[in-house]
């Protein structure tokens, strides 16, 4: 029977592409299977929620992964680090013979098993019946065990120790962030060479981000506990397909610091992504009043690397979307109170039924100050027909 289950095994493996352990830092491709409880997992959820996965691929007449498996350490590292403990990891134990029945890993008129498999595991059992996910992850021979870190990056290691698996969990656990710099023309101060922070001075600029209400309709509920040092406005980044930039993937709010760096609630450099495996994507830009931009080329994800759309008019799609707001440094440009992506009379009405406020977070305030008068029609007059690039349009 063993020997029978191993040649299927092979042989089966064999009509597929050749396999091969898949290397360190490859991307885990994904997958939803359902475990001898009936509970489904979906890999790329687990992974886009922030949680390491752990995935054990082995087989129940295998004596190295019975011994592996009663060496306790995936059940201590579950136990620690699992849902009833820090609630960082999954781990899935994944049994590829598809000639060996669930019976198998309860020791069940099963003598090829080595034995009571569930017994001995709190984290969940998958019994595969396709090969298809063994192909998927290179399994060549059992058990080999894959740690996939946020983003989906995977390491492989033979039989890991807790110790391994933790160091694991402390360097591949490192939720990537979007970082851009971006400067808007309303509230640029050419005397400081940095943006005015008046709404938040002022008392005006929310702490809870404003693109829920339209066009946008961005409903994440992002707060701040208090406002990040520096911040000048709310901003809404896009993540948009690398072979189609129409195509939206995720989105994000932040603050903007005065500087133009973008900044998430808490005031780090950057805004998280969840839900993003890494690729290439290209960065766009929302506020309030001022015209979208979108990055010329799409930009590797995750990255280290500042997106600077200030340094030049090349940093942005289309041909004139930015402003220069002094020699060398450029904006988005100021006056689209209604979001649209076109600057035009749609704008203006919104502005002239309330251009005398005082102590507003309104979105027809081009100069983010908190104060709506004639500097902001100025703003608007200067700029009025300027038109974002099509995909930017919101309806
Ligand atoms: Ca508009
Ligand atoms: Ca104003």
């Amino acid at each position: 029977m063993k020997l029978f289950s191993r040649f299927i095994f092979f042989v089966i493996l064999g009509i597929g592409r050749l396999s091969a352990t898949l290397p360190d830092g490859s991307i885990a491709p994904d997958f939803t299977l359902t475990d001898i409880n009936g509970q489904t997992h979906h890999l790329y959820d687990y992974i886009g929620a922030g949680k390491m996965v752990v995935l054990d691929f082995s087989a129940t007449w295998c004596g190295n992964c019975w011994n592996y498996h009663n060496s306790g350490a995936l059940e201590n590292f579950y136990t620690t680090y699992g849902p009833a403990g820090t609630d960082q990891v999954r781990v899935l134990f994944i049994e590829i013979d598809l000639a060996t029945s669930i019976d198998c890993l309860y020791d069940i008129n099963c003598p090829s098993s080595q034995g009571n498999w569930v017994a001995t595991s709190s984290y969940p059992i998958i019994n595969l019946t396709s090969n298809s996910t063994s192909i998927a992850f290179g399994i060549t021979g059992q058990p080999t065990i894959y740690s996939i870190g946020t983003g989906g990056y995977l390491l492989h290691d033979p039989m890991p120790s807790v110790a391994t698996l933790e160091n694991n969990l402390s360097t591949i656990i490192t939720i990537p962030r979007v970082q851009a710099r971006v400067l808007l023309e309303g509230p640029y101060n050419i005397a400081t060479h940095q943006m005015n922070t008046t709404l938040a001075e002022s008392g005006m600029l929310p702490l809870s981000q404003p693109f829920a209400t339209e066009p946008f309709y961005y409903n994440e509920p992002i707060v701040a506990a208090t406002l990040p040092p520096l911040a000048t406005e709310w901003v809404l980044l896009e993540l948009r397909d690398k072979n189609d930039s129409s195509h939206l993937i995720a989105r994000s709010a932040g603050f903007l610091r005065s500087d133009g760096m973008l900044i998430d609630s808490g005031g780090a450099l950057g805004l998280t992504i969840q839900n993003i495996l890494p690729d290439e994507y290209y960065i766009a830009i929302r506020t309030l009043h001022h015209l979208p931009v979108i990055s010329a080329s799409p930009v590797s994800f995750p990255s280290s690397q500042v997106y600077d759309f200030t340094t030049s008019p090349s940093q942005v799609f289309g041909t004139d979307q930015l402003y220069a707001l002094e020699p060398g440094v450029y904006g988005l440009f100021s006056g689209d109170y209604d979001g649209s992506g076109v600057i035009n009379a749609t704008d203006y009405n919104l502005w002239r039924q309330d251009n005398a406020a005082v102590n507003v977070y309104a979105p027809y305030d081009s100069d983010a100050n908190g104060v709506i008068n004639n500097l902001d029609y100025n703003i608007w007059y200067k700029n009025r027909s300027k038109i974002a690039i099509a995909i930017l349009h919101l309806p």
